[in-house]
């Protein structure tokens, strides 16, 4: 039988799963974490701890030193040589910046010694930014000013000018360091720059990951000229080539298979961002059921029926790994504004689901925009949640009314904020730590009318990657790769009650308004 792996370079960690896509079930999983294993690299969460002004930087060596130990892992549990197909997805927006021998260095690897020792030299940059960086607003502001704005920004790249993303992170690396620019010959994301060292050769990029950085045109998944203009000069030159994601990157290199077992000339898929991968993994990629996933940030993504941006400039458009394109919407006021209201009637989670279950469905009509803290879908900056309805309500004396306003609240915001996907799904899928939560998901599905599936797998994101990999080596297709591996959780669908519709319509409107009042 022949086996799939896929990896996910994230932030904490790197895993990798490999599944038998024929028989339908997982061989082996393994995961390094960063802190834990490597922690001569100062950076217990995967980041360098104390960036100054927002800056949240890795060290790239951190994440070869990863791999190594990745695969050794793997070797202990299974025999390599029966993968016949790789491939895998990073955090987003991160970058990594090479300079002259990188293709060199790449193409003499030796396996007697580590990854890290060997790609060193090449580094232009010593560490890499990564999505958790907003050290950028300046550079937003003066890319967006050449572009004649936020609104042009987001029609052309399908998000506006966002700090994380790695255009802007570009732009400042130019500014601080021009001589270091200079000498930078390729500029990877994390997914494409882990792509390059499995094939043992500058890889591309996928349009998944590459729409997140603020200067791939979504109309065509170009380069966009303006953009790479305004952002750094000759950028271009030091930019990966952008593919789809069904594109091959290369075969996997000698290094791996002399020091893992790995067999020779097994293909490697190119690689793609987390979300998009997840996207796949979640077996979302081409049903248009939308995805919600309930953190400490709360986060929505959904392939999309068109390939057109948020007008409201929320909500970001990344390439779909399977053709077109996503949506991603991040909520900040998630689990945190979740707990606020815990904390603040000192209940636990099951206090806080009897209060959700014992108030009315609707709430009285008391509405609650519960953003406790400054919100990005919409951009509103708030310290404390809108309220509008009765006196006890307003004044907070009663824990059901707040818990269910809450709840509501992000289940009306969630509503309203999605609707320019143009989506009509037949159900959505929860997953994330509050999902389980049936309360919760109740109101999901009676706010949306639409049932609510939980989510079974949870490395959506290596899975996503091996789901990739096992369709283009062509032998089980896609279809049935969602059929074995996207399952749901029996018996766990949450219905609609017809009966809420007309409510959560009525409540729908007064929420809007009442948001309404503090958007610009
Ligand atoms: C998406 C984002 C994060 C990263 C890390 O825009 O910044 O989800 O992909 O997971």
């Amino acid at each position: 039988m022949s086996w799939a792996l896929g990896i996910d370079a994230s932030t904490q960690s790197c895993s990798a799963l490999v599944i038998d896509p024929a028989e339908g079930t997982v061989i082996a999983e393994a995961s390094v974490n960063f802190g834990q294993r490597l922690p001569q690299y100062g950076a217990p969460n995967g980041f360098i701890p104390n960036g100054c002004s927002g800056e949240v930087h890795a060290d790239p060596r951190m994440w070869l030193d990863a791999l190594d130990l990745l695969f050794q892992d793997l070797t202990e549990q299974i025999d390599l040589s029966r993968v016949k197909v790789i491939s895998g997805a990073g955090q987003q927006h991160g970058s990594v910046y090479l300079g002259n021998d990188w293709e060199t260095v790449l193409a003499h690897l030796d396996p007697g010694k580590p990854l890290s020792l060997q790609i060193a030299p090449a580094l232009t940059r010593e560490s890499s930014p990564i999505w958790m960086d907003d050290s950028t607003p300046e550079e937003c502001r003066e890319i967006a000013q050449v572009l004649g704005g936020d609104k042009e920004v987001c029609r052309r790249t399908g998000s506006v000018m966002t700090e994380r993303f790695t255009g802007p992170q570009i732009r400042k690396f130019f500014k601080e360091q021009p001589n270091a620019y200079v000498e930078t010959r390729r500029i990877h994301l994390v997914s494409s720059f882990f792509c390059s060292v499995l094939t043992a050769k500058d890889a591309p990029l996928d349009t998944g990951d590459g729409a997140g950085m603020n200067l791939l045109a979504i109309n065509g998944w170009k380069w966009d000229d303006d953009l790479l203009q305004a952002t750094a000069p000759q950028l271009e030159e030091k930019l990966p080539r952008v593919v789809t994601g069904d594109h091959p990157a290369g075969v996997l290199g000698p290094y791996f298979v002399k020091k893992f077992g790995f067999a020779d000339q097994i293909p490697v898929l190119v690689f793609s961002g987390d979300n998009p991968s997840s996207l796949v993994g979640a077996g979302a990629a081409r049903s248009g059921s939308p995805v919600i996933s309930l953190g400490t940030s709360d986060t929505i993504f959904a392939a999309l029926p068109e390939v057109s941006p948020d007008p409201n400039g929320s909500g970001h458009v990344f390439g779909n790994p399977l053709g077109g394109g996503m949506s991603l919407q991040c909520f900040v006021n998630g689990s945190l504004a979740r707990e606020a209201v815990r904390d603040r009637f000192h209940l636990d989670w099951e206090g806080f689901t009897r209060a959700l279950q014992e108030a009315p469905v609707g709430n009285n009509g008391n509405i609650m925009v519960p953003f406790f803290r400054s919100e990005i879908s919409p951009r509103v900056a708030l310290e404390a949640p809108l309220l509008a309805g009765d006196r006890a309500f307003v004044s907070g004396e009663n824990a059901g009314s707040w818990v269910r306003g809450c709840v509501e609240g992000q289940c009306l915001n969630f509503k309203t904020q999605t609707a320019w996907m143009g989506l009509s799904p037949e159900s959505i899928l929860l997953t994330g730590g509050a999902s389980r939560n049936d309360a919760i998901a109740q109101v999901v599905a009676d706010v949306f009318q639409t049932p609510v599936d939980r989510l079974a797998v949870e490395n959506s994101v290596a899975l996503g990657a091996a789901m990739r990999a096992a369709a283009v080596s062509g032998r089980v297709g896609i279809n049935d790769l969602e059929e074995r591996f996207c399952r749901v959780l029996g018996g766990e669908r949450m219905d609609p009650d017809p009966a809420c519709g007309e409510i959560y319509a009525k409540l729908e409107k007064d929420f809007r308004e009442l948001l309404g009042t503090v958007l610009d």
